[in-house]
């Protein structure tokens, strides 16, 4: 039997994927065996499934800290990721950057970084490049509504406005950047009704509704593609569901409301598409995925660690 051939098993497949991987992370951080801070997705996961199943394989994206969903969803390999996190030399990064710097250049997944909206302009350029090129790849560029505050995210926009450039710009919009909340920050929490003032389609989806994701993604990279249509701009409202930065829940700094998180966890797009789903057809997916995620973990438990020549490497140009 074949899966992963309709729709609702791709969404089921990669969503589970991102969700049971961020738990075993969220059961195995206690241990400190994982070495780097983790910033989880859970809860937003929908926002990059949605997103990525509209494009190819040779599409691009860039994305930030929060980066588990996104290198996944582009079907980034799970036991570099996974080694990456433990600081092994057989992760992604050498296991020299740790979760905030997943990169998978194979699979499209050009780099996340710790310092909000630095990969901004990196897609902007990279997208400029495929312009040059005469490429029909396209560029997307993941970001929090954190980075909308960066002077670098402004520049950006105009540079890609005016020169047309093929690239999808994603705002997770979580409403929150560490524990600042948007209205403290913005005069509107409309993002798009800014972004729309430099040049480029807008669209914000509020409901969280992986299929209204999808389908614009789809025809607007189509458009990309294909026509000279230029940027376009995707404000997702979402909501992250752990603390900002660790395995833990956070109402406890008194911040945000749990209510405000009940409410997404009762949108929850992972349960509403295993509704969806063939339960046979889910069960199977479910048991692939396990074996998958037990076996990047024990790949990287069993991985060595640095020796004193290795740790010294690639960290300056000779
Ligand atoms: C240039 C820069 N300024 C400040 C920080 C500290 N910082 C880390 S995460 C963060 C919040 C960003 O929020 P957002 O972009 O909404 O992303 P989210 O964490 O909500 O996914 C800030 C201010 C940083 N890493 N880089
Ligand atoms: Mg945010």
């Amino acid at each position: 039997m074949t899966i992963g051939s309709t729709l609702i098993e791709r969404f089921y497949r990669s969503l589970y994927l991102i969700r049971r991987t961020e738990e075993e992370i969220v059961k195995i951080y206690p241990t400190d065996k994982i070495k780097s801070p983790v910033h989880l997705s859970i809860g937003q996961e929908f926002v990059s499934v949605g997103v990525i199943e509209a494009l190819r394989c040779d599409d691009i994206v860039f994305g930030t800290y929060r980066g588990h969903a996104m290198y996944l969803a582009k079907t980034g390999n799970l036991r570099k990721m996974i080694s990456e996190l433990y600081g092994k030399i057989t992760g992604c990064s050498k296991g020299k950057g740790g979760s905030m710097h997943l990169v998978d250049v194979d699979k499209g997944v050009m780099g996340t970084s710790a310092i909000v909206g630095t990969t901004i302009p990196l897609s902007v350029g990279y997208a400029l490049g495929l312009k040059y090129k005469k490429s029909d790849s396209v560029v997307v560029s993941f970001f929090g509504d954190g980075a909308v505050d960066e002077g670098v995210f402004h520049e950006s926009m105009n540079f890609a406005a005016l020169k047309k450039l093929p690239i999808l710009f994603v705002c997770e919009n979580n409403k929150y950047a560490i524990h600042s909340y948007h209205i403290n920050r913005h005069d509107s929490d409309n993002i798009c009704e800014r972004v729309k003032h430099y040049g480029m389609q807008v669209e914000r989806i509020e409901d969280g509704d992986i299929f209204k994701i999808y389908n614009f993604t789809k025809n607007v990279i189509d458009s990309l593609r294909e026509r000279d249509l230029g940027p376009v701009f995707l404000e997702c409202v979402t909501c992250r569901w752990k603390e900002h930065v660790g395995p833990n829940d956070d109402f406890h700094l008194g911040y945000r409301d749990k209510e405000e998180v009940e409410w997404w966890k009762a949108n929850d797009q992972l349960n509403k598409i295993r509704m969806m789903a063939d339960d046979k057809t889910a069960k199977l997916i479910e048991s692939v995925v396990e074996h998958e995620i037990a076996d990047a973990f024990n790949f990287a438990e069993e991985n060595t660690v640095y020796n004193e020549k290795e740790i010294y490497e690639d960290l300056f140009k000779e």
